[in-house]
């Protein structure tokens, strides 16, 4: 998984170079652009270039200048914390729970911790593959209900609220989405599985039928996202460098962050972009 992009350039990028790194990241799934110098304006522009930019729906998380650009920072500057600490430590696709997911995502390590950096990756194509037949059966028509609950955030604007309040808040900005437990990736073909520990909170059948937990827990399992450790062999950790900027594939790949445990400082801003191509066929939204 994964390939290696020198020399590319956004001033200079043609169109087609643009179309060509879409292609190559549904066929490799991330690609590492080097020695990238942008500034979050020109970062953004880099992602228009590949779509349509998504703005996170929770304004703490948002760059002050730049809103489409996602900010994960444990760093604080004087008494104001910009963007949110530490996001994305569980397994997940970005907005999965959302009714449109979208397909790529730009990751732009701004200060790297010297310990335990990087990103754990599965490749849920390939995953998918490895399944019994069995349990391929059982999901091929299966719904997947995906909802944000377990993993929101609270907000500073929350504190002394009761709980009750926030998670109707939740309910009613963001109700459960149910997508096709298993989808088409409209670049490739590929069969991909699209459940996560952090987002799939149910199973159902074609019916609308509950599955049984413990096929979820199965799937969830074989796949290598319930693998504390995060040595399962279908676990890929993706490091990274000064100047590398992270292109991936969304709809294959679920993703979980390796924090620095000790205080070092980390930042990355992200990018997210809906691309030409539905998510999966026949999405409703
Ligand atoms: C997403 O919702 O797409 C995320 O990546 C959330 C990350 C987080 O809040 O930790």
């Amino acid at each position: 998984m994964g390939a290696v992009v020198e020399g590319f350039d956004l001033a200079t990028a043609s169109d087609e170079d643009f179309e060509e790194l879409k292609t190559r990241t549904y066929r490799d799934k991330i690609l590492v652009l080097k020695n990238q110098d942008l500034s979050p304006e020109r970062f953004l522009e880099l992602g228009r270039r590949l779509g349509t930019p998504e703005t996170y729906y929770e304004p703490m998380y948002q760059h002050p200048e730049v809103k489409e650009v996602f900010v994960s920072s444990n760093v604080s500057e004087g008494e104001k914390q910009i963007g949110v600490p530490k996001t994305g430590k569980f397994w997940h696709a970005d907005y999965m729970f959302m009714p449109k997911p979208f397909g790529l995502t730009l990751i732009y390590p701004q200060v790297i911790p010297q310990k335990n950096r990087g990103t754990f990756f599965i490749d849920m194509g390939k995953a998918y593959e490895k399944l019994s037949d069995e349990l391929k059966a059982t999901l091929a028509d299966a719904v997947a209900v995906q909802t944000v609950r377990r993993y929101f955030k609270i907000r500073p604007t929350d504190v002394y609220r009761p709980i009750s309040k926030i998670l109707e808040e939740i309910e009613t900005k963001t109700p459960a989405s149910p997508h096709p437990a298993v989808f088409k990736h409209p670049g490739t073909g590929e069969q991909i599985l699209y459940i996560s520990e952090g987002f799939t909170a149910e199973l159902r059948d074609s019916a609308g039928n509950p599955l049984d937990d413990s096929v979820l827990k199965d799937a969830l399992e074989a796949v290598g996202q319930l693998d504390p450790a995060c040595e399962h062999e279908n676990i890929h950790l993706q490091t990274f460098e000064k100047g590398d900027l992270l292109l991936w594939d969304n709809r294959s790949l679920v993703h979980r962050a390796l924090h620095t445990a000790t205080p070092e400082p980390a930042v990355s801003f992200r990018v997210t972009v809906h691309d030409h191509l539905p998510f999966y066929e026949g999405i409703s939204a």
